[in-house]
């Protein structure tokens, strides 16, 4: 017979500390963990640079669980290695309230895990976020301060979903040979059978895309390490094929559907224990696999201790410039060359709203070459290149990223960027595309990732192009989403402001959402101060008397409301414009700022290119709203903005209407809040 590998017993740890915690917490997915123990082993033991004690090191090898399903396997090797986090009690609490060892990997650097993931296809763009990163910082400060792999645990589940081509296209078009994929071949998803849903063969899909691709048996220790030393090696993404018996070491489930999550019961646990001989209680780790265990971080500890003295030993500028990307600070001088650029923008004539953010980009351009932008094919109109050269394979100190029509792929990758860390993403599309990176989006905001979303052709101010490019429901959309700030700026000026803000917020994403015509001077000065800041100010107060209406607007419309109220206060009404880019922090103002901006009492009315779903709020109980209530149509813009009742005319009547309960009466549904 065959002697065990040497590194089995570790393998088998990860088993068992998996199954004892899914037992224990009555559910979990025991299939990746059974399944992915000895590819994991071959990794952690062999290959893998980290150091337990320092979990955020920055010139760690990156890994994340694309199947984040299979969370055990992450919880067990990060217990395993001793990250502190991770203690044994954490293990055992798996799927309580407040564990680290949620039921799916969260987000939590500190502990060791790089992304939060579950929803499938994520990962691994995320993953190539993460080289893409790492190979644009190598290329700009050199491999001895950046020199780290990214791994990515796979699962059929994400090569189905479309992300997953994708990624596999463009990782493989750019070449980023630090991006190994270790896939769990195990031709079966949750339904059974992959046969029951794909025929071809996947592993061709990597080919063709230029990865190296590797196969090997995944539960051989020695292959999947040999094959791993060959992916470091190759100039190009690897995508190692591991064929695995999912849930393996489980007699009643392996090879099973039910592997994958099925209840799983103490006598199972019991059962596996006398299959694999392993007569240990459960969470009992024996102390030669633990200190074993423990071996493995000791490659890890000697790499950190002498990137720690490289750094140590560069000039002080280089290592200052290299210690404030890492810690995403801003450089210094930043708030002037925007300041500077609001006057200077403020004096010319008003641009294209996407034109003005492309301005603003093109000024931190040499301040903030930490920034990488993505752009979905749409380099023409939105302008986000121009002072830039492309990422590419042979230049990939490029800033600027043909990401080609992919945004879920552009979404997910910016959210990679930003948990790799050392970088700023920007991401460019059109608002109507939104949809297509939704789920990126919606991660951005739970892990709390500081992602510039920007947006251009926010409304049917777009014109011609016609209803499919012209988002009415998607700033509600982004504005229901927890933690996203959406920000939509009037002019330049705004504009200018939101982007200030949007530099500064580290705690999550910020959409800005531009338009594409022009947009007219709303604001008087460019002065220092920014009141957008407080995401909602009053632009223009009430004249001639005690307020008495209210406006609100965003962005294009808000040029609309000013020319309301100058009707307005020609018939003797006072009348206020409240310019709004940004719901979510004016929310976050206190009660006294809230009733100085709003005047809650006086007739209020909102306008916006856009559906009314969530400006309620703000309406109190005589508000009424001027906006969207359909898709838009195709035509030229101003006859549109007549067409859907968007019009200074349109808000004056409505202000009237509500002023005249009569008149409401006869028109309760254009006006109902
Ligand atoms: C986007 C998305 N769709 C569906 C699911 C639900 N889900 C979780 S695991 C899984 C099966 C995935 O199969 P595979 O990746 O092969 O994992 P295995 O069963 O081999 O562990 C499904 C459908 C999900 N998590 N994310
Ligand atoms: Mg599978």
């Amino acid at each position: 017979m065959d002697q065990p590998h040497p590194l089995q017993p570790l393998a088998h740890a990860i088993r068992f500390l998996s199954v004892d915690a899914i037992v224990r917490a009555t559910e979990g997915h025991q299939g990746v963990p059974l399944g992915m123990a000895e590819i994991a082993t071959a990794l952690y033991a062999n290959h893998l640079k980290h150091h337990p004690a320092d979990p955020t090191w920055w010139d760690r090898d990156r890994v994340v669980l694309s199947n984040g399903h299979g969370s055990m396997l992450v919880y067990s090797l990060l217990h395993l290695c001793g990250y502190e986090r991770m203690g044994l009690e954490q293990v055992r609490s798996f799927r309580e309230f407040g564990s680290h060892c949620a039921g799916h990997p969260e987000y939590d650097p500190a502990a060791g895990i790089e992304v939060t993931t579950g929803p499938l296809g994520q990962g691994i763009a995320n993953a190539m976020g993460m080289a893409v990163a790492e190979a644009y910082q190598r290329a700009r400060f050199g491999s001895d301060l950046v020199n780290h792999y990214t791994y990515a645990f796979v699962g059929d589940g994400c090569l189905q979903e479309g992300i997953g081509q994708e990624m596999i296209s463009l990782a493989g078009h750019l070449g980023l040979g630090h991006l190994i994929l270790l896939w769990d071949d195990n031709l079966i998803t949750d339904d059974g059978s992959t046969a029951l849903s794909i025929s071809e063969n996947v592993a061709e899909r990597f080919r063709v895309a230029q990865w190296q691709v590797l196969e090997v048996d995944g539960h051989d220790i020695n292959a999947v390490s040999a094959a791993i030393e060959a992916a470091k090696q190759d100039p190009r993404p690897s995508m190692i094929a591991c064929r695995t018996t999912i849930a393996r070491g489980l007699a009643r489930l392996q090879g099973q559907r039910g592997g994958h999550s099925a209840r799983l019961y103490d006598e199972d646990a019991q059962q596996m224990r006398q299959d694999l001989n392993w007569p240990h209680a459960p969470f009992d780790i024996p102390p030669e696999v633990q200190k074993a265990w423990r071996a493995t971080t000791q490659h890890g500890t000697q790499e950190h201790a002498r990137w720690q003295a490289r750094l140590a030993a560069l000039p002080t500028a280089q290592r200052n410039t290299f210690e404030r990307v890492l810690q995403g600070q801003l450089p210094e001088g930043w708030l002037s060359a925007l300041q500077a650029l609001k006057s200077e923008l403020h004096g010319q004539q008003p641009q294209g709203g996407i034109n003005l953010s492309a301005a603003i980009n093109d000024a931190l351009t040499d301040l903030m070459p930490e920034r990488l932008v993505g752009c979905a094919d749409l380099e023409a109109p939105t302008g986000h290149k121009r002072r830039l050269q492309a990422f590419t394979a042979q230049n990939p100190g490029g800033a600027y990223l043909h990401c080609g029509v992919r945004e879920h792929l552009m979404g997910a990758m910016c959210n990679g960027m930003a948990a790799h860390g050392g970088v700023v993403p920007v991401s460019v599309t059109y608002l109507a595309f939104s949809d297509y990176m939704r789920p990126a989006m919606r991660m951005a905001a739970l892990m709390g990732l500081p992602v510039k979303f920007v947006f251009s052709h926010d409304s049917i101010g777009i014109g011609k192009n016609g209803p499919t490019h012209q988002p009415v429901e998607i700033l509600a959309s982004l504005r229901a989403m927890p933690n996203m700030l959406v920000m939509r700026p009037a002019d330049a000026v705004e504009a200018v402001e939101c982007w200030e803000v949007a530099l500064q917020h580290r705690s999550g994403p910020v959409s800005l959402v531009f338009a594409r015509q022009a947009l007219p001077h709303v604001r008087a000065t460019a002065d220092t101060n920014n009141h957008s800041a407080r995401g909602a100010y009053v632009l223009a107060e009430a004249q001639g008397g005690p307020r008495e209406v209210t406006l609100l607007a965003t962005g294009s419309e808000v040029a609309l409301a000013l020319a309301a109220r100058e009707q307005l206060q020609q018939q003797g009404t006072p009348t206020a414009v409240v310019s709004m880019p940004c719901w979510e922090l004016f929310d976050q103002q206190d009660a006294a700022y809230h009733r100085q901006v709003l005047q809650t009492g006086t007739v209020t009315v909102a306008v916006e290119a856009a559906v009314q779903q969530g400006w309620e709020r703000y309406l109190g109980p005589c508000g009424g709203f001027v906006g969207m209530r359909s898709f838009g149509a195709s035509g030229p813009a101003d006859m549109l903005f007549k067409h859907f009742g968007i019009t200074a005319e349109a808000v004056v009547q409505a202000v009237q209407r509500l002023q005249n309960p009569k008149l409401m009466q006869s028109s309760v549904q254009e006006t109902s809040t």
